[in-house]
């Protein structure tokens, strides 16, 4: 009886659906405990968490009041665009509401009055918050289809960004790239970025409204045309480098680069009927918890997983507190069914007694020694429990011992430094002359040339004289007549000849400069 109850349990995840719970109450033979599975919130229509961003200013139509016609009626330019009537205005928003039957709400562009400068609109979608796509993204137009579209993708946020698809109805012509279409991808080539006709031709504007970029089709390149088979792509997703995050953004960009024609070219007497008309932005996914959730709830504005397996964070993306026994690590799909749920140990649960603060997954037992220690530390930690900072580190004062940036490295100059160690608040050890916590300064009276040497001359104590020049603290640059480190000495005291060869005044830098050169020659020639 009591093995059946934990069969029945055992098959609840299963009967819900891949990966939906995260954990459950199971009995077994010692008792009952919890058992812990990889997990992931159900995919949601994400336009109901989105921020929007038009662009530039002034693209959305209506502000001054302006009329317009449709491909359909090409000369009947009664329609008009009124930002201040709510029952004429187009905002942004209305590309996100849910369409009652009937009639189409949707932003709209101003017109291509500007023509022939293009007609540019950027759609910037923003979650603050990873999605993982998990259907097509669908974009409805009204009054046709752009010519020429791009869509972005960032991860981070927004703060870069990398090209998504391209969109053309000539694709040689407008980004110089060959068309091709999702279908015809395969297992290796699943993640490529990509330019298609598909969604771009005029076919009439009421019959092809929308342009996907296709997710269930590269999907189905490892699940099968019904997507039967996801085991299979669960598993690709694990093994293929990139793949995962390929499905995952944070935020979308639609670049609008040349509007619906109606025609091969643009009417230059008519510029009324040629804008953008966006009415619907479909976008599937799951907020990404790293499997670690099976909840994602609205919260202060942004998507938050609720996290478990003792982890935390926006994306389940660390482990709580206390619970860094180990380094954290997303759940996997694998091995099938249930996944692994690679939960976050409470610190001196997972291995006896062995603390590493989160930087090493592994502990072993030294025999000789009687002791268990930490193994392969990471982040530059060292030590029995990772605890301290490698040679060459040095512990940040700001952050605790469990956190990836615990340790600084020293930075110590290569030439000014004796090694490159330093003491605990990052100093480093200077040779002679350097100074500066990493020994990249030369002290007073020495000056920088691969290492500090003491100043040959300078402006206080080692004057050069006779009217010689400082250069560089190297060396003085003495007048005709005199040498010496310091231009000390008059050349008549050493030499009778140069003294009756001297030209009274001055003589170009370049004869001066000869003159010396010869001069020290002979001297070498004499010794
Ligand atoms: C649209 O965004 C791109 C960057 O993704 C930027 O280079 C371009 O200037 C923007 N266009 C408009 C019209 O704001
Ligand atoms: C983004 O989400 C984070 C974490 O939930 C939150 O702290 C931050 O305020 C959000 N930023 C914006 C611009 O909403
Ligand atoms: C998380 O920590 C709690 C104690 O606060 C423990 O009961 C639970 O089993 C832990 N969960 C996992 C997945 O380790
Ligand atoms: C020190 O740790 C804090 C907290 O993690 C981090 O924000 C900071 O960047 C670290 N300092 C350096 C120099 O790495
Ligand atoms: C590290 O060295 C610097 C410079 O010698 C010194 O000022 C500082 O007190 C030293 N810090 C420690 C913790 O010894
Ligand atoms: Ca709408």
């Amino acid at each position: 009886m009591l093995y059946l109850a934990a069969l029945l349990v055992h098959c609840v995840p299963l009967a819900m659906g891949q990966y939906d719970i995260c954990k459950s109450w199971v009995t077994t033979d010692d008792g009952p405990s919890w058992e812990f599975y990889a997990c992931q919130p159900k995919a949601m229509r994400m336009k109901d968490y989105v921020t929007v961003r038009v662009d530039p200013a002034g693209i959305t139509c209506g502000d001054p009041p302006e009329r317009f016609c449709t491909h359909e009626n090409p000369y009947l330019c009664s329609d008009e665009c009124d930002a201040s009537n709510p029952d004429l205005a187009h905002p942004p928003r209305l590309m996100f509401d849910s369409e009652d039957e009937g009639l189409a709400t949707y932003w709209q562009s101003v017109t291509w009055r500007r023509y022939p400068e293009p007609l540019l609109a950027n759609i910037t979608l923003s979650w603050n918050k990873s999605i993982e796509l998990t259907d097509d993204i669908v974009i409805t137009f009204e009054y046709g289809r752009p010519t020429i579209m791009m869509l972005e993708k960032s991860l981070d946020n927004g703060r870069t960004w990398h090209p998504y698809q391209y969109y053309a109805d000539d694709c040689m012509e407008a980004f110089s790239m060959p068309a091709r279409r999702v279908r015809d991808l395969s297992t290796t080539s699943a993640n490529r970025v990509l330019c298609t006709e598909e969604y771009s031709r005029w076919a009439g504007s009421k019959k092809e409204k929308t342009v996907r970029f296709e997710v269930r089709d590269r999907f189905a390149i490892f699940a099968g045309p019904d997507l039967k088979n996801m085991d299979n792509l669960y598993t690709r997703l694990e093994s293929a480098k990139g793949l995962k995050d390929f499905f995952t953004v944070t935020d979308l960009r639609m670049r609008l680069l040349r509007p619906a024609l109606g025609g091969t070219y643009v009417q230059r007497e008519n510029l009324y009927k040629y804008f953008y008309a966006v009415s619907n932005i479909e976008v599937t996914g799951r907020c990404k918890c790293n499997l670690h959730a099976n909840l994602c709830t609205f919260k202060e504005g942004s998507l938050q997983c609720e996290c478990e397996h003792n982890t935390t964070g926006q994306d389940c993306g660390k482990c709580k507190k206390n619970f860094r026994s180990r380094s954290w690590r997303a759940g996997s799909y694998l091995p099938l069914p249930n996944g692994s749920p690679n939960a976050c140990a409470a610190a001196g649960s997972a291995f006896g007694n062995c603390e590493c603060y989160g930087h090493s997954n592994r502990c072993s037992y030294i025999d000789f020694l009687n002791v268990v220690t930490c193994v392969s530390c990471k982040h530059n930690t060292r030590g029995q429990h990772c605890q301290h900072c490698r040679l060459g580190f040095y512990r940040n004062s700001s952050a605790e011992l469990d956190d990836e940036n615990v340790c600084i490295e020293c930075n110590c100059n290569q030439i000014g430094s004796m090694h490159d160690r330093c003491n605990e608040t990052g100093y480093c050890e200077c040779r002679e002359g350097a100074t500066g916590p990493k020994c990249d300064d030369c002290l007073p009276n020495y000056y920088w040339r691969q290492g500090c040497f003491p100043n040959v001359c300078d402006d206080e104590l080692l004057l050069c004289q006779n009217g010689g020049t400082c250069y560089q603290n190297q060396r003085c640059i003495c007048p005709v007549g005199f040498k010496g480190v310091l231009c000390q000495q008059s050349r008549c005291e050493v030499d009778k000849k140069d003294c009756d060869g001297a030209p009274g005044a001055g003589g170009s830098l370049a004869t001066v400069g000869l003159g010396l050169l010869a001069l020290q020659l002979r001297g070498w020639v004499d010794l």
